[in-house]
């Protein structure tokens, strides 16, 4: 933890009453001179510092920002989210989680960017990640699974993000098979699961997570304006970005340990009560074939039923579902 970071703590901590130049300088051993740059660097951030005479500097108001020092202090886990890399902008959170996962990161790193320029989605397609609107990060997990469960965790995922997000806006999203979450049919989120594995043993699974949270409509590129929409745009309000993070942590950490107690039946049940796929008439486009019909259920692997026209029954292991309406 930085000379900075320091800083911004003690203000944060100090609930509105002022903090003393003096103090601050003679606790961390440097000068007022110094104390006075840090001052300007965090107001630079974004933060608003009131400096009142002989008293010392008050913070006024902190920016909407998903930093570790305001994800902490809402965060109610064990291990995910207790080692945060927060980045202002990056690439994608989830290149840089794969090369810490591979260096050994530990079960619960989340890497956090205010902005991403080259998002990823699944089949190396972009994911637009506006500056400072959005929940953009990835999640390093290392459950004692064997590799053929680690696709279970995006409908894991799927569910603890719906959860947090009913939680936190009282908006009710539904989960469309396997990785979608809608609210009014567009699309509010995103997950991208990748494993890093042997045959036998899991190393790391890396859940990517984007969740539009603050974006206008014009945020959004032209090409999915129609497709996609924020948490915003649904209630209207503007929705504290770091407490969602927490939430959503939180859900991750409560339904992956249940998961990886108790198996999948019990997050399925959960996953079937939120989710707007089953019953419905779909299209499955896989990299080979397309395919239409009935979506029935998921199995107890997670696997999507869908039964053709023809009257034939056919897994469904990874699909780009269109929904077509009710059956
Ligand atoms: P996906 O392949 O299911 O969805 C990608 C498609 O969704 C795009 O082709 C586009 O049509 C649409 N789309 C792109 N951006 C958005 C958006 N912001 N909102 C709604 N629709 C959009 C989904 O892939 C997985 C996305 C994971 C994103 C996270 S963010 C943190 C982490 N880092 C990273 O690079 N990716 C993950």
């Amino acid at each position: 933890i930085s000379i900075k970071e320091k800083i911004l703590s003690t203000l944060i901590n100090a609930k509105g009453e002022p903090v003393s130049g003096q103090k601050l300088a003679d606790e961390l051993h440097i000068s007022r001179t110094m104390i006075w740059k840090h001052l300007k660097s965090i107001e630079e951030d974004g933060y608003v510092i009131e400096a009142i005479k002989k008293k010392g500097y008050i913070l006024q108001s902190i920016p909407d920002l998903v930093t570790p020092e305001q994800i902490l202090p809402k965060l109610n886990t064990k291990q995910l989210g207790r080692n945060i890399d927060y980045y202002t902008s990056c690439t994608s959170t989830q290149i840089i989680a794969a090369d810490k996962a591979r260096q050994g990161a530990s079960h619960g790193t989340v890497i956090i960017s205010e902005e991403q320029t080259a998002g990823k989605g699944r089949l190396e397609r972009s994911w637009d990640s506006t500056a400072n609107k959005g929940i953009w990060m990835s999640v390093i997990i290392r459950p004692n699974i064997s590799p053929e469960f680690a696709a279970q965790f995006t409908l894991v995922s799927a569910v603890a993000i719906n959860q947090a997000i009913q939680e936190v806006t009282n908006l009710t999203p539904q989960i469309k098979w396997p990785n979608d979450i809608l609210i009014n049919g567009k699309k509010v989120t995103g997950i991208l699961t990748e494993l890093q594995a042997d045959m036998d043993i899991v190393h790391s699974i890396i859940i990517g997570i984007g969740v539009n949270v603050n974006q206008e409509l014009s945020a959004f590129d032209e090409s999915i304006q129609n497709i996609a929409t924020s948490l915003k745009m649904e209630n209207g309000e503007e929705v504290d970005r770091s407490l969602l993070v927490a939430k959503i942590l939180y859900y991750l950490e409560k339904y992956g340990d249940l998961y990886v107690e108790k198996g999948f039946e019990p997050i399925k049940i959960l996953w079937e009560s939120h989710n707007c796929t089953i019953g419905k008439r779909i299209r499955a486009t896989m990299l080979r074939e397309t395919l239409e019909g009935v979506a029935l259920g998921i199995t107890k692997d997670g696997v999507l039923e869908l039964r053709l026209d023809s009257g034939e029954i056919r897994g469904i292991y990874s699909a780009d579902i269109h929904l077509l309406g009710r059956s």
